[in-house]
């Protein structure tokens, strides 16, 4: 008789973190089954849930340490020669100025992996350049919100929604993108919620809305500020909530008064009717929710648009009620949780402050370390920093910069600028081809962890195969370095299990102290803050008070600025980068054959007025440029699209998004980069 076992798992994925049972035969995992008492997914889950198992058994799997030769070929090499030679060369550099080393955080790992790397940067090679994907992707949410909340993450639960009277769905495509989070939205309009969205594309989340408003890429604030002088001509702000719980509304408001409807629809390309109806009705509600993801926070003023977002939801008072709030919807499975682990250069783990003495002379006590009170390098000024010369050992526990960073060729000169590129991986990704060692790690459904997915909920995973032969889990290979770095570290950095690391977390974390093992490991799992075994652990944030320490929301005033580079007679068209349903970034997915077989490749999308003009055809090849690169890619031709705006999905190395993206246009707020707004001309290939 075959013996089926099903292990609980959460899936590796979007921050929807749906419930999912591994299927395992004969120790190997055979398939997934959606798992039906999970309160996210209901026991449904999206194609990458059902099929995106399929990249772990692969033969490409890497299961050998590698290290590049003079001739820049990859050499098989011992466990023990690579640790030594990453150990040594961190020891070397860090000893000589721990500011010429950096480290990227894998937000696809468990929360365990992701403490540990920032472990290993701040403790064993005292640098605080340690930073993740959250920087280019919801880093102007963590900022935007934190600036006027006083926390930088999603205010409700996912399941609030369904409580709303009107949703306004602003730069989120989640009918692709949080597929389940979706699902929500639809039980919500069931019971009665209206939907808007705004969206320069018509996507299939825009085709569910009751309202939908096309608009231009990069025009959100004044869209935004035009909604709200609408609400304040119509006197629909609340004024009790303005009083009581808001400071800076008055300042607010003197900017705010300059946004006519009709100087909006001139920068925004809405009509005033469209704008005009989507701030009476969500002005209106009773209960009104904001959703938003990349959409509003890929721009050089990410941050800004983030903060008119929370403008919007404090002036109408809905925050801090079931069905209202302002929500985010985080990007990786655990990007929440590689925020919250202090994976980035300004925070420890639970948002202990960098920046407070008090709070790293703790750290320093905890860690052994001296490190300074001052914040290292982001991601992007960590690449940055190598194209200069400045930055010598980048360590990478699994991410995948050269197809994701904005503009190759800047991230592939950079990489090959530093002295050592380590690269902790499952696959030899673009990136992993760049590194001077690569080491093989274990991944999803064969270890244990966490996962804390897009409403802070923390998820427990479970084993349910071994690793393939000659891999090692990320936290052990990290141990391993330290102790090798220095004896001393062997307590420091001796962990018995994944467990054992979330202790630690949870001791060195208010945020998440009461989360202990009995409570975390069941469907509902737990939402920080939770501070004490005996709180509730709520999801709803902002209930009475903000988290400022005043507890007061703060407005902040905000002037339309558009994106760094504008269309111009040589570059006509806008882009914006998007993703598709059937695929997740490139390394996975595309690894999962039936997924792979939904799409095979990329494509740019074209309005059909504009491949008329250039005399482009659906499917033809095309020649697409901008300043910094160029591809060749089919054209999809269609009305899905605004007219000036072209769009391609990021996932397809062959004709990458990223050759023509601009890595020079900084968020100031934020340091994101404008990964959804540059100029490019499309051509014909002739002959
Ligand atoms: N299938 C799939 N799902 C994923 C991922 C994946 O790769 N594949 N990745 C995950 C990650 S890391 C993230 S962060 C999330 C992202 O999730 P989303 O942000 O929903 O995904 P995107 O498709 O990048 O962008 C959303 C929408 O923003 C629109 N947009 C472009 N420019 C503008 C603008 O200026 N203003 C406004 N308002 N809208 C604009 C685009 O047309 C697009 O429809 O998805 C996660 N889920
Ligand atoms: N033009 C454009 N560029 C974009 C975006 C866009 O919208 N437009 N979106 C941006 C966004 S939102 C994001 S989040 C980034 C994503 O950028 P990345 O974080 O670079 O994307 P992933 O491909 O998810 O990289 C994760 C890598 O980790 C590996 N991995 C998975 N699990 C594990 C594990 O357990 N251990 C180890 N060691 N490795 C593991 C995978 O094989 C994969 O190669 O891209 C950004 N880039
Ligand atoms: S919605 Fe997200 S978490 Fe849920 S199955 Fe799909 S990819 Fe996985
Ligand atoms: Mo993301």
């Amino acid at each position: 008789m075959v013996e089926i076992e099903y292990v609980k798992t959460i899936c590796p994925y979007c921050g929807t973190g749906c419930g999912i049972n591994f299927v395992v035969k004969d120790g190997k995992i055979v398939g997934v089954e959606p798992y039906k008492r999970h309160p996210v997914n209901e026991g449904k889950v999206c194609p990458k849930g059902n099929f995106g198992y399929e990249f772990i058994n692969r033969e490409d799997r890497l299961t050998t340490p590698l290290i590049k030769d003079e001739n820049g070929e990859f050499q098989e090499a011992t466990w023990d020669e690579a640790l030594d030679l990453v150990a040594n060369k961190l020891k070397e550099v860090s000893d000589e100025d721990p500011n010429k080393v950096g480290f990227y955080a894998c937000a696809r790992s468990p929360n365990e992996n992701i403490y540990i790397t920032q472990k290993l940067a701040r403790a064993a090679c005292g640098t605080q350049n340690v930073d993740h994907c959250a920087r280019i992707c919801h880093g102007p949410t963590v900022a935007g919100l934190a600036t006027t909340f006083g926390s930088g993450a999603m205010t409700n639960g996912f399941d609030s929604i369904k409580e709303a009277d009107v949703i306004f769905c602003i730069g989120s495509n989640n009918m692709e993108a949080h597929p389940l989070f979706g699902r929500k939205i639809i039980q919500a309009q069931k019971n009665g919620a209206k939907l808007i969205v705004a969206d320069p594309r018509y996507t299939p989340t825009a085709r569910l809305a009751d309202d939908y408003i096309e608009f231009k890429t990069g025009t959100d604030v004044a869209l935004l500020n035009g909604m709200m002088k609408i609400i304040l001509d119509n006197d629909l702000q609340d004024d009790e909530f303005i009083a009581n719980r808001t400071k800076g509304f008055e300042e607010f408001k003197e900017v705010v008064m300059k946004y006519d409807v009709e100087k909006v629809s001139e920068i925004t390309e809405a009509s005033v009717e469209e704008i005009t109806k989507a701030a009476l009705d969500y002005g209106k509600a009773d209960k009104a929710a904001i959703v938003y993801s990349l959409g509003i926070t890929e721009h050089s003023h990410g941050a800004d648009n983030v903060m008119s977002c929370a403008n919007l939801a404090m002036l109408t008072g809905n925050i801090g009620r079931e069905g209202t709030g302002v929500n985010p919807l985080r990007g990786q499975n655990n990007v929440q949780g590689a925020c919250d682990m202090g994976a980035l250069p300004s925070d420890y783990v639970g948002y202990q402050k960098v920046a407070d003495q008090e709070t790293t002379d703790l750290f320093n006590e905890r860690y052994g370390s001296n490190l300074p009170a001052k914040p290292g390098l982001t991601l992007v000024e960590m690449m940055n920093a190598a194209h200069a010369g400045d930055l010598k050992v980048l360590y990478i526990h699994g991410e995948d910069p050269v197809l994701s960073d904005a503009d190759i060729k800047h991230t592939k000169e950079a990489l090959a600028n530093l002295d050592m590129l380590i690269v902790q991986e499952l696959f030899m990704t673009d990136t992993a081809e760049c590194a001077d060692v690569i080491l093989p790690a274990a991944g999803w459904g064969e270890q244990e962890g966490t996962f804390t997915n897009g409403e802070r909920r923390v998820q427990c995973l479970h084993k349910a195969q071994e690793p393939p032969e000659g891999t090692k889990l990320d936290w052990k290979i990290m141990e391993e370095i330290a102790v090798r770095m220095n004896p001393d570290f062997k307590d420091q950095f001796h962990y018995e299990s994944a467990e054992e690391i979330f202790d630690e977390i949870r001791e060195y974390a208010p945020i998440m102290a009461g989360m202990n093992r009995e409570r975390l490991d069941t469907p509902e799992a737990l939402h920080w803050p939770c501070p004490s075994v005996d709180d509730p652990c709520q999801p709803l944030m902002h209930k009475d008070k903000f988290a400022h320490a005043d507890g007061l929301g703060i407005f902040q005033s905000i002037e339309h600025l558009g994106p760094v580079e504008e269309p111009d007679e040589e570059y006509p068209l806008l882009l914006t980068t998007t993703r598709i349903l059937f695929h997740y970034h490139a390394a996975m997915t595309r690894r999962c054959e039936t997924l792979d077989n939904e799409v095979k490749t990329g494509f740019i999308e074209i309005n059909t007025e504009d491949a008329e003009e250039l005399g482009i055809l659906n499917n033809e090849i095309v020649k697409a440029s901008s300043r910094r690169g160029e591809i060749e890619i089919p054209a999809r031709v269609t009305d899905n699209i605004k007219k000036g705006i072209v769009n391609i999905p990021m996932h397809f190395t062959e004709c990458a998004a990223n050759m023509l993206t601009n890595s020079d246009s900084f968020d100031p707020k934020s340091k994101m980069v404008e990964l959804k707004a540059c100029a490019i001309k499309v051509e014909k290939i002739e002959g």
